[in-house]
């Protein structure tokens, strides 16, 4: 049977550090997603991108808070039309879009996973944890808490929509990891967080680690979540990010990355989030993601054309 994927553009720039980020769904549809998905015998929709209407300032005590009332727009509208998409196909991809968006996609996809009576599990390949709450941010860039949101950690009060559906942390496995600020480490150890910094890839790889998580995936029949930051990866080779972080994944520990995650056959959404084409190199690090996620939706070596960057 023909499997289907929805691609969903959520052009947040508002969660970032520096503009840009609105364009991230446009660069990815001119790198040729769509089509590059279709080629591996997929059935592609894409449902356009979503918008908010202009909204009031909203006051919070955390003054260094940017942008809280469009960000909590976002979330709101990202939530629901992710659910909806994730209703209506096997595997969809939200094209964003700082990583605020997923606030929005990771309590959607965890409702979707209840829905099915299945866990949600969770890979997250990011330089950074994002485990900020409203009221931890020192920068008040609000891309540095999705994920402590998605867990149900304090620090979020009414700000952020009730999340009906938190995430066990005992089903995120974090790689890449290599900027974490103390509140954020703090977290890390309070709730054992699965994380593979970027020392322990480069002491034991991504291979072992990777293949423990998917084996209780699998085991679990859990559904499979993947948040892909661009700056997971190393600058040198995906420069179109405004959070550089020297020493990050290679194109090859990315490249197997997702493949093994194909092979898998696990992968349940993916989140591309952070790619800001303002600063990329003649479409390079849009056309780097979008090589990842055909390894994510199987393409392999010998179905590959030669391809420089
Ligand atoms: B991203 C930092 N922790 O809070 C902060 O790119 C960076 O979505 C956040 O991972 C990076 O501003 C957020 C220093
Ligand atoms: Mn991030
Ligand atoms: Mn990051
Ligand atoms: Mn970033």
């Amino acid at each position: 049977m023909t499997r289907h994927t929805i691609l969903l553009g959520a052009p947040i720039q508002t969660g970032a550090s520096q503009p840009g980020c609105i364009m991230g769904p446009q660069s990815l549809r001119t790198a040729g997603l769509a089509k590059i998905i279709e080629d591996l015998g997929w059935q592609v929709s894409d449902r356009g991108d979503l918008t908010i209407t202009p909204q009031r300032p909203t006051p919070h005590p955390n003054a260094a808070i940017h942008h809280l009332a469009e960000t909590r727009a976002w979330i709101d509208t990202v939530r629901e039309a992710a659910l909806a998409a994730g209703r209506d196909c096997d595997l969809p991809v939200f094209m964003g879009g700082d990583h605020s968006m997923a606030a929005g996609t990771l309590p959607a996809m965890a409702a979707r996973a209840a829905e099915a009576g299945r866990p949600l599990f969770v890979l997250w390949l990011d330089a950074h944890p994002d485990l900020h709450s409203l009221d931890s941010t020192e920068s008040g860039n609000l891309h540095g808490t999705p994920m402590a949101y998605a867990l149900g950690l304090p620090g979020f009060g009414s700000a952020y929509p009730a999340n009906a559906h938190p995430l066990d942390p005992a089903n995120v496995c974090m790689m890449g990891i290599r900027s974490v600020d103390r509140a954020e480490a703090k977290r890390i150890l309070e709730t054992g967080i699965e994380v593979h910094d970027m020392r322990a890839i480069d002491e034991t790889g991504v291979i072992a680690p990777l293949k423990a998580f998917l084996a209780r995936v699998a085991a679990a029949n859990g559904m499979l979540h993947v948040s892909f930051d661009v700056d997971f990866l190393d600058p040198s080779f995906a420069p179109a990010v405004g959070t550089t972080v020297p020493g990050g994944a290679t194109f090859r520990e990315a490249h197997l990355i997702l493949e093994m995650v194909g092979d898998s056959g696990l992968a349940t959404s993916l989140d591309l989030v952070e790619l800001n084409p303002f600063l990329d190199e003649r479409g390079r690090t849009a056309r780097v993601l979008c090589d990842f996620t055909a390894s994510l939706f199987g393409r392999r070596v010998l179905d590959r054309q030669t391809r420089s960057y």
